[in-house]
């Protein structure tokens, strides 16, 4: 079942041409996605202070954040101001190119270090973030890389929760491994690396409840699961990815603040960015946190989701879902 080959190069770029094909149509989806229909809205007009100020508003509604804004208009005042940018499609290119440069820094994909085994993950987030579909989504994509995979029900609050991660892990052929509802999740945990190391696992996927009494009772229960890791690996957890809901805006981004202050976030998953208006927190999130984005949701199948590509991510961005249907016409 594990024993599949990793596809080779021709099969993965043909994958991620389609990725981000979805990627284009499905980040502007509706019509308040931050730069739609820039170009038709610009069209045939001065590249000027008022252009600018409506661009600024624009970025500011999509949740960019005072900022990432503040940074990507200083930069294009000052080339407007050179002459730089003479029409709309300059100005376009100038705007993909300052989003680049704020994004890039956190393109930092997920690397399994194949000396731990398992390389234990452990995913946080409040409640319906989407951590067991985004756990699902990864569970598949390891074993297509032929990797073997465990994963650990440690959302004990809902009985739900337990059978969902179960669905995934069938879908994928992960192991599983699960107590009954209301135990502790620590222990749920701790026997998932035990069963994970015995059967020589390389990837130990552990989810989390994303609500509890109150939120300080989620992060102390948080704190405890990963003290209890610790103690059968001091090395791990290897990677602690934390899941946010890009619909969630700003919100999003206290969460990330104060997942990381209480357990050390090192990785994002940025999920459900199909149709948000206010994906431009991808943006806020990478400026004022520098963590790296690892992957991102585009819907709720396990081909909905990929890692984070900054250029890919600021061109489908700033070009709009037209060019997703393979034609570079502009629109009349
Ligand atoms: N459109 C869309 N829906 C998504 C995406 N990721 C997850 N979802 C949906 O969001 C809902 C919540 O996802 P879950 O994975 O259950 O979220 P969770 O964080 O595990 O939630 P709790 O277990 O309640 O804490 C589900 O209906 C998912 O199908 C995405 O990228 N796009
Ligand atoms: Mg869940």
């Amino acid at each position: 079942m594990f024993g599949r080959k990793p596809k080779d190069g021709a099969a993965e770029a043909e994958e991620r041409q389609g990725f981000f094909k979805r990627l284009r149509s499905r980040l502007n989806r509706g019509n308040s996605w931050l730069t739609y229909d820039l170009a038709s809205l610009f069209r045939g007009r001065q590249i000027d202070a008022q252009i600018l100020e409506e661009l600024e508003t624009r970025l500011l509604t999509a949740d960019v954040g005072v900022e990432a804004t503040e940074d990507i208009l200083a930069g294009l005042r000052k080339r407007v101001a050179r002459k730089e940018l003479a029409d709309v499609e300059a100005l376009i290119n100038a705007l993909r190119d300052a989003i680049v440069e704020i994004l890039e820094p956190c393109a930092r994909p997920l690397e399994i270090d194949g000396s731990r085994k398992p390389f234990v993950i452990l995913v946080v987030g409040v409640n319906g973030s989407g951590k067991t579909t985004t756990i699902g989504k990864l569970a598949r994509r390891l074993a297509d890389d032929g990797r073997s995979v465990v994963l650990a029900a440690g959302d004990t609050f809902r009985a739900a929760a337990i059978e969902q991660l179960q669905v995934w892990a069938e879908r994928s052929g992960a192991g599983f491994i699960a107590q009954r509802a209301g135990a502790d999740p620590g222990a749920v945990v701790f026997d998932a690396l035990q069963s994970a190391r015995s059967r020589g696992a390389d990837v130990l996927l552990a989810d989390t409840a994303g609500r509890l009494h109150s939120q300080s009772h989620l992060m102390e229960e948080l704190k405890k699961v990963k003290r209890v890791v610790q103690r059968v690996e001091p090395s791990a957890p290897h990677e602690v990815l934390l899941v946010l809901d890009a619909n969630q805006g700003q919100n999003a981004l206290s969460q990330a603040i104060q997942f990381h202050e209480a357990i050390g976030v090192t990785g994002i998953a940025l999920t459900k960015l199909d149709g948000t208006a206010k994906g431009g927190i991808v943006l806020a999130i990478a400026r004022r946190l520098g963590l790296p984005i690892r992957f991102i949701g585009i819907g709720e199948q396990p081909q909905d989701f990929g890692e984070f590509d900054a250029r890919a991510f600021a061109a489908a961005l700033v070009e709009g879902p037209r060019e997703a249907a393979g034609g570079s016409e502009p629109a009349p």
